[in-house]
């Protein structure tokens, strides 16, 4: 009996001492700052590949400095090569600063254009372990997570071939599925256009000189984009004939690899040397389609490209010419 009561005196003891703990760390922690991610999910896209700030709010502000640390996983892509973080990772782990006196604490995620294939990347981040002077409440507010939303289209697939076979005499005038012309320079009698009804290619004939700078135009051709994501050894063939000269920069042929349709201004486009220089090979006095054969488009392996032409007049430099393209293949070379 004795030994009883001594036992549920231990035991009292215990509890009392234990509560007495308790209250003691309940007292401590009210001086805590609670951490919590200041959003439930974040999301970008591939058209911006500017960092993404990730917020985590801390109430009350900080009473020390300290620090936090968010694991972070990842699907779609690899980290540090699909995007980069800012305090830098290690491990899946990224310790985040805390000040003293602060009421948010931030890190930057940031994807990287040349580590994103065409999956949406999708990264996870908890709040696993929180320094002096924080705490966190149960799982609330502890996860939150970025969507990398791809935009890229993987574009059409090689060989890619247009033969412009709906473009003769007497034909559609329509441009082939996916072709886009664009008039940066309209001349005052509007014939800067790239016309599907002729000769079994497509050309552009402004002739519309008088003379004067109002004449000048600039139209271009812009093919659908091409994805070049696992090609070796990409080439570009296309048959050209150029007939009458001026005095003037005539002909570009440019590569994008992020032109995506809308955003012609702002992409950007790269001259692609060999391809003007078979242009102009041409001889200029004789209607005389030639092929360029294949022109070496490895530099452009792994990415989505749009070929354009662009042809120029100038009204004040001695009237017009003409620009003929046909059977534009990109494929693997041989
Ligand atoms: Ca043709
Ligand atoms: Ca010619």
């Amino acid at each position: 009996m004795m030994k009883t009561i001594k036992l549920t005196t231990i035991a009292i003891l215990v509890l009392a001492l234990g509560f007495a703990m308790n209250s003691c760390d309940d007292d401590d922690s009210t001086t805590k700052s609670v951490v919590t991610f200041a959003q439930e999910s974040y999301s970008t896209t591939t058209d911006d590949y500017n960092p993404v700030t990730i917020t985590l709010n801390l109430d009350p502000e900080a009473s020390s400095s300290s620090t936090i640390n968010v694991a972070l996983t990842a699907t779609g892509g690899e980290p540090g090569t699909a995007f980069a973080t800012s305090p830098s990772m290690n491990n899946g782990l990224i310790e985040v600063p805390v000040e003293k006196g602060a009421s948010t604490a931030t890190f930057t995620v940031t994807p990287q254009e040349e580590g994103i294939a065409y999956d949406n990347v999708e990264i996870d981040f908890e709040i696993t372990e929180v320094g002096s002077g924080l705490k966190t409440e149960g799982l609330t507010g502890i996860y939150s997570s970025l969507l990398i939303e791809n935009t890229k289209s993987t574009g059409r697939p090689l060989p890619f071939s247009e033969p412009f076979d709906e473009c003769d005499e007497g034909g559609s005038g329509e441009l082939p599925d996916g072709w886009e012309e664009i008039v940066a320079l309209q001349n005052q009698v509007g014939t800067a256009h790239w016309d599907c009804s002729a000769r079994g290619g497509i050309q552009v004939n402004t002739f519309s000189g008088d003379g004067s700078e109002g004449d000048s135009s600039q139209v271009w051709l812009v093919s659908p984009r091409v994805g070049l994501v696992d090609a070796n050894n990409p080439v570009l063939s296309f048959d050209a004939d150029r007939r009458f000269e001026t005095d003037i920069q005539e002909y570009d042929v440019f590569i994008s690899t992020d032109y995506n349709g809308n955003n012609f201004n702002e992409a950007t486009w790269e001259v692609f040397q060999p391809g003007v220089d078979f242009i102009e090979s041409n001889d200029p006095e004789a209607d005389n389609y030639e092929s360029s054969g294949e022109l070496d488009l490895s530099a452009y392996s792994g990415e989505v490209v749009s070929v354009a032409f662009a042809y120029y007049a100038s009204g004040s430099k001695g009237g017009s010419h003409i620009l003929r393209i046909d059977e534009v293949e990109i494929k693997e070379g041989s």
